[in-house]
């Protein structure tokens, strides 16, 4: 048993509680969070670790959407337009991948850490970033990935997205979790949907899928029209698109854990349907300026969750969440700063937690003990600013919880 204690105890919870001079009693578990003046009370003989001034104790942060293996690419692929960065990964994957070995995904896994990532969700187009995943302290739900729309390659494509599905259940533990990834409407033949969302309910496996991220897919997919149609003549001999938006999700039933990342362009029935599904929706927004000048109408979401993603460095210029936070902040200028930061802070914790099935997220009894802590540079007057703040001003942290160790 261990306890910590900091200026400031953001918890994430359903209420917002944040407590002024607070302390969690922890092991793997959340065991007790109140006051230090009650905890000292409480536990007069056990050494309590007191953080500085105005230090912060939050819960760590999920990245609910990040491709690894892209993470060679700085200045190589096109940006500004949708088609010419698929063009530009086309073009230069192998290369990319190539440059991603362990060692470069590593690299960047301990500096997701350090700058308060606690879990993410990993899209696997390969499993070739599965051994660092594996191997770090950061918890992955390890999204082995299919794609693939020809009719006449699908037993092959199955057979090969099963193989990488096994290889990572066989590694499965507490902090490495296996899931599927469908990645998206346009390039999975429904075959390969419907067998591996089977698999999904069968062996109760967390699904996410790209969906309708920019304008490009979404005449291709209604209409049959635009950029990829001359994308698909030429490289797959394929004139129309293998699904509509509509019947490609309603494939998704029963599935518990399930999330569609952009969304951008999705339309009101479609959204009205991720919400009887009840998925979340990852909401990338550097990727989505980067790559289609666009963003999310947030207020389009209504009851549906969102979560955060950093997406690949195929898509951004860093995988850190508070830099991702503070974009967030930015682009969507509509948005009350205050409130709209307290909301940023749950979307990249609970509402995380929740997509992946996790119980982490909150620092609350009985959550799993994945907690972050950092130091603002002075005193916040107005608590109700704390998490504008937090945002704003947080690049590195002091220290990083998992599973109740200091990592
Ligand atoms: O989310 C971004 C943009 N949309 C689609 N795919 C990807 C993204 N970042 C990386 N990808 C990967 C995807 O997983 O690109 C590959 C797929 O394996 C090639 S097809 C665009
Ligand atoms: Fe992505």
């Amino acid at each position: 048993m261990k306890i910590i204690s900091a200026n400031w105890i953001v918890t994430c919870d359903e209420n917002n509680r944040i407590i002024k001079n607070g302390a969690v009693v922890f092991d793997d578990k959340i065991l007790e969070i109140d006051t230090l003046v009650n905890i000292e009370k409480k536990y007069p003989n056990i050494e309590i670790l007191k953080l500085e001034e105005n230090s912060v104790l939050m819960p760590g942060l999920i990245n609910s959407h990040v491709h690894l293996e892209f993470s060679s690419n700085t200045t190589t692929l096109k940006y500004g337009n949708f088609m010419s960065w698929l063009n530009s990964v086309i073009k230069s994957r192998d290369d990319l991948i190539n440059k991603a070995d362990k060692k470069l995904i590593s690299t960047k896994l301990d500096r997701m850490k350090k700058t308060g990532t606690t879990t993410i969700g990993a899209i696997s187009s390969y499993s070739f970033d599965m051994e660092p995943c594996v191997k770090s302290p950061i918890n992955t739900v390890f999204f082995c990935e299919v794609i693939g729309s020809k009719g006449d390659m699908v037993d092959t494509l199955f057979a090969d997205f099963k193989d990488r599905l096994n290889n990572a259940k066989r590694l499965k533990s507490k902090n490495f979790i296996p899931a599927i990834a469908i990645h998206s409407p346009y390039s999975v033949h429904p075959f390969l949907v419907r067998e591996t969302l089977n698999l999904a309910r069968a062996e109760n496996l967390a699904v996410s899928s790209h969906f309708l991220e920019s304008p490009e897919e979404f005449s291709w997919l209604h209409k049959d029209e635009g950029s990829f149609l001359d994308f698909f003549k030429n490289f797959l001999g394929q004139e129309k698109a293998v699904t509509k938006p509509m019947e490609f999700l309603n494939l998704f039933s029963n599935i518990k854990n399930l999330s569609f990342t952009h969304c951008v362009e999705a339309s009101d029935v479609d959204l009205e349907k991720i919400k009887d599904l009840g998925a979340s929706i990852n909401h990338c927004v550097t990727s989505n300026r980067i790559l289609n000048n666009s963003k999310l109408d947030l207020s389009r979401l209504k009851d549906i969750p969102f979560t955060i993603g950093t997406d690949g460095l195929s898509s951004n210029n860093s995988l850190s969440m508070f830099d991702e936070l503070r974009n967030v902040l930015m682009i969507h200028s509509d948005k009350n700063i205050v409130d709209f930061s307290n909301i940023l802070l749950k979307a990249a914790t609970s509402n995380a937690a929740n997509a992946l099935g996790l119980n982490k997220g909150k620092i609350k009894k009985d959550f799993d003990s994945d907690m972050i802590t950092f130091t603002l540079p002075d005193e916040v007057e107005d608590m109700d600013d704390l998490a504008m703040q937090i945002i704003l001003h947080t690049k590195f942290m002091d220290k990083v919880i998992i599973g109740g160790e200091f990592v």
